[in-house]
């Protein structure tokens, strides 16, 4: 296999901005691996999983706007001055602000006998793929907000519940406890105006309510690009995993491609890059050649029945690690330098694994060097290194 690529700078004038790379890739059967799927329709489904949406939603006063800012570290929704146009007014005062990847939605604390119903409130919504219940701490659940979190639940969207302006109160557990005992569900104790729970719990759980989040959140919050690129590589390490536990030699080669393929536009998602048709090509010549040698090596160890099948499923989700990770780095610097270079090659591999066995060793079992006696000073504890010197 051609281990030299041939990277060259993308024509600036494209609009794209970012480099490109050949590479020949050995063997007819990964060229036409590249031809035979639709890269274009799983490029369409990331293009289409940046596109979903989160509504932040709750009664008004609770912290909607201030969380949003929060989470995009300036203040945008909310500010003194903004006209109500900014924001949509809609039946029975049900308004909406859209803002990217975030809907924002005032709810009416009580809807009136002849309006619209809870389900034509929820259209005007539009279709968010996530749903954030805010509550408030000072007051707690209300039955209005039992009514909204019911009809919401009623739509079967992922939902989840988030109890704010919890610096202001002082027993944060016993209300959070209240809260969910009265709603039914979990709910995350939060503070929009400390941060406190917001990038260590509720992020996360938003990531983890729906995963292909990963991708719109990721492009959104700066902040969270890792941590949501991690996300995706994991499920895709557990996806490769488990299909290249089956033994049928070559067999899932094309998923593995897929999903691995699949993994490197998503983290591109994530930071931004989401993936066009001449950059597909390229990733997928990219993956399918700096692994090639490798699935070589996947479809032999499936020869040994079953300690090689569950081999063949750790070296599948370990390849789609590497790739994932290198993904990352390759984003991270803004998708200038050669993609194929950063997916470690073995030797390289191995030489950093002996260096970091060397070191690790050296650690373990090191000498203390004769000319040094260590004196500990019991009052204080303080360790004290006193030199000895040359004394023959
Ligand atoms: N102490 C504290 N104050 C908060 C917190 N969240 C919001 N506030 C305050 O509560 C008030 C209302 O917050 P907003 O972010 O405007 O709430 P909203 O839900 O967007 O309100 P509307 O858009 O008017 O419905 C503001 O004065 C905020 O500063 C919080 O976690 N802690
Ligand atoms: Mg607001």
């Amino acid at each position: 296999m051609n281990d030299e690529y041939d990277y060259y700078e993308a024509d600036k004038g494209n609009g794209k901005g970012h480099g490109r790379w050949t590479e020949s890739i050995g063997g007819g059967l990964f060229d036409s691996l590249r031809d035979l799927w639709q890269w274009d329709g799983l490029a369409a489904e990331i293009g289409q999983e940046s596109q979903a949406r989160v509504a932040f939603v709750g009664l008004p006063g609770v912290g909607k706007s201030l969380l949003f800012n929060r989470l995009r570290g300036w203040v945008i929704s909310g500010r003194e001055g903004t006209a109500v146009s900014d924001a949509f007014e809609l039946e029975a005062d049900l308004r909406l602000e859209s803002l990217g990847v975030f809907v924002l939605a005032d709810l009416p604390p009580c809807l009136v006998e002849a309006g619209p119903s809870y389900p034509d409130m929820m259209l005007n919504l539009g279709d968010p793929a996530l749903v954030i219940y805010l509550l408030d701490a000072t007051i707690g659940v209300t039955a209005d907000d039992y009514r909204w979190v019911a009809a919401l639940r009623a739509t079967g969207k992922p939902l989840l519940a988030a109890l704010n302006k919890c610096d202001l109160v002082t027993e944060e557990v016993v209300i959070a406890q209240e809260a969910c005992d009265k709603l039914g569900m979990p709910v995350i104790p939060i503070s929009a105006h400390t941060g406190h729970n917001v990038e260590d719990r509720l992020l996360p759980a938003m990531l983890d309510a729906v995963p292909r989040l990963a991708v719109p959140l990721g492009r959104e919050l700066r902040g969270l690009r890792r941590h949501a690129a991690r996300r995706v590589i994991r499920q895709a390490v557990l996806l490769s995993g488990v299909v290249g536990v089956q033994p049928v030699p070559l067999l899932d080669l094309p998923f593995q491609v897929m999903i691995q393929v699949g993994v490197v536009m998503r983290v591109g998602a994530a930071y931004g890059f989401v993936p066009t048709g001449s950059l597909n090509r390229e990733v997928v010549g990219t993956v399918v050649g700096s692994l090639g040698i490798r699935y070589v090596a996947l479809a032999l160890v499936k020869f040994i029945p079953f300690v090689g099948w569950a081999v063949a499923g750790l070296l599948s989700g370990a390849m789609t690690f590497l790739i994932g990770e290198a993904a990352i780095r390759y984003y991270e610097a803004g998708a200038k330098a050669p993609f194929g270079r950063l997916i470690m090659r073995p030797r390289e591999r191995l030489q950093q694994g002996r260096t970091q066995t060397r070191v690790w060793l050296q650690q373990k079992f090191r000498r203390r060097p004769k000319w040094v006696t260590a004196v500990a000073y019991p009052e204080d504890e303080v360790l004290e290194v006193e030199e000895v010197g040359d004394e023959k």
